[in-house]
């Protein structure tokens, strides 16, 4: 998994966007390549998952701030909030 800031949105790459509905759960499908997780929020989030193979954690995200996730492996990835835990969503990474 790589992590870094968000390059130019191309191709195949997921926009994940942090507001509340993330809070009640919900699905992404990224392609392998990976997604770019932007915080709409008024408040900071901790974008993470500890999916074997798939794991990663974006540290704290101010409002207004974006990652780049950059998948290996195609599968589920569980991803959730360490800031608001009630935030889960599951990203399905598919080949491109
Ligand atoms: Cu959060």
């Amino acid at each position: 998994m790589r992590i870094g800031p968000p390059r130019l949105a191309r191709p195949g790459l997921m926009m994940i966007a942090l507001t509340t509905s993330f809070a009640i759960g919900g699905a992404a499908s990224a392609a392998l390549q990976g997604a770019v997780v932007t915080n709409h929020d008024p408040f900071a989030h901790n974008v993470f998952s500890q999916t074997p193979g798939m794991s990663f954690d974006l540290r704290t995200q101010k409002p207004g701030h974006s990652s780049e996730v950059q998948f290996d492996n195609v599968g589920v990835a569980d991803v959730q909030c360490a800031i608001q835990p009630q935030m889960r969503m599951r990203v399905r990474v598919i080949p491109q």
